[in-house]
């Protein structure tokens, strides 16, 4: 008779650590935890898996254009964002984790319908970030972020309960669909990469404990915006990619989806900036939906995130859609970049 023996939490990297097992391998080591966290933590992976279905069969489905709808930026706002909204509401409200929901597509906090209980998180997304890349098949993604909520009780969450700065954030993630699709997550102890088996409909465990290099060779910004900026954005642009101090110039990368260019660096160093410029003096990015989740991971994997002078974790949100400048990545390259601007131009 062969002999069973588990495989245990430390052998994470044999085949079969689905996001789930690794979720409750590590909840079962929290004292005091109720297994919400866990909970919720499932009911995004199913709201992520659904709209990456809905998202690999767009061309077929004849759901890409327009609702002809405008959100609460001014942007039209096109069929995929509004399922991937509605997704993540529909597979999170009735779960008893949270007690109140925020979304980029969504003006006011999200309530929980009255027939469901409320629970102790208060969840935010930014349903499908890049959502400009739908109509070329580039990639796009999902960002989220759980806090603790605020309010006491167990009645609805409010927008106190949202406006939480990203510092006591209890777990932020992001989804990407590209060309596979990965689930990166972080509850602040190491950030942990899954890849969607579609065989099978299971987040894998394949990139554990992620860290951003120190210091990376690669630049990511939208630089047609370089006539808008502040003289000290443009200096430091310019200082990147020239062959100063002996570096070489850095090389420029940017798809125009935050979580894509995110990932990148994420994986591979360097810095991703969305700065304010003239027409946006606090640039384009959204504080909660956004900056925030993705400082979070940025700081859990040992790199930085900052809006050119503070550290964005530490910001304290006034408004649901609040926008800041965002330089994040690396920690050298953030910290460059802000003593650059320290110093002016
Ligand atoms: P979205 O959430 O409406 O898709 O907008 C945010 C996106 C980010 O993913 C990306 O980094 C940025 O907008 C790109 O903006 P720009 O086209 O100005 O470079
Ligand atoms: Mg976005």
């Amino acid at each position: 008779m062969s002999q069973y023996s588990s495989v245990g939490p430390s052998e994470a990297s044999l085949p079969g650590t689905t996001l789930e097992r690794h979720a409750l391998d590590r909840f079962r080591r929290t004292q005091g935890a109720t297994g919400d966290f866990t909970g919720l933590l499932q009911q995004i992976s199913l709201a992520a898996k659904i709209i990456s279905s809905r998202v690999s069969k767009a061309g077929l489905a004849d759901i890409l254009g327009l609702t002809g709808e405008v959100n609460v930026q001014g942007e039209a706002v096109q069929k995929l964002d509004d399922f991937a909204n509605r997704t993540l509401v529909h597979c999170v409200e009735a779960g008893g984790h949270v007690c109140v929901m925020g979304s980029e597509e969504v003006e006011e906090p999200i309530p929980i319908p009255p027939q469901y209980p409320k629970g102790k998180y208060v969840l935010q997304f930014d349903p499908l970030d890049g959502s400009g890349n739908i109509d070329i098949n580039a990639s796009i993604g999902t960002i989220f972020s759980i806090h603790r909520r605020k309010t006491p009780g167990d009645g609805p969450g409010t927008l106190e309960d949202c406006l939480q700065p990203g510092r006591d954030i209890v777990a932020a993630g992001y989804v990407i669909y590209g060309s596979s699709n990965m689930l990166v997550y972080s509850t602040g102890h190491g950030v942990h990469g899954f890849t969607l088996d579609p065989a099978i409909g299971e987040f894998l465990l394949s990139h554990e404990n992620i860290r951003i290099p120190e210091r990376g060779d690669t630049y990511s910004i939208n630089e047609g915006n370089y006539s808008r900026w502040a003289p000290e954005v443009r200096s430091w642009v310019d200082w990147i990619k020239s062959d100063e101090g002996g570096r070489r110039p850095y090389s420029m990368r940017y798809i125009g989806a935050m979580v894509a260019d995110f990932h990148r660096v994420l994986l591979r160093g360097g810095i991703f900036a969305y700065p304010g410029d003239r027409r946006n003096t606090h640039g384009k990015l959204r504080l909660l939906y956004e900056a925030s989740p993705l400082a979070f991971i940025a700081e859990a994997a040992g790199g930085a995130a900052s809006d050119g002078k503070r550290r964005i974790l530490d910001i304290e949100p006034t408004a649901l859609h609040q926008r800041t400048p965002l330089f994040i990545g690396s920690v050298e390259d953030v910290r460059e970049a802000e003593e650059h601007f320290r110093r002016g131009a």
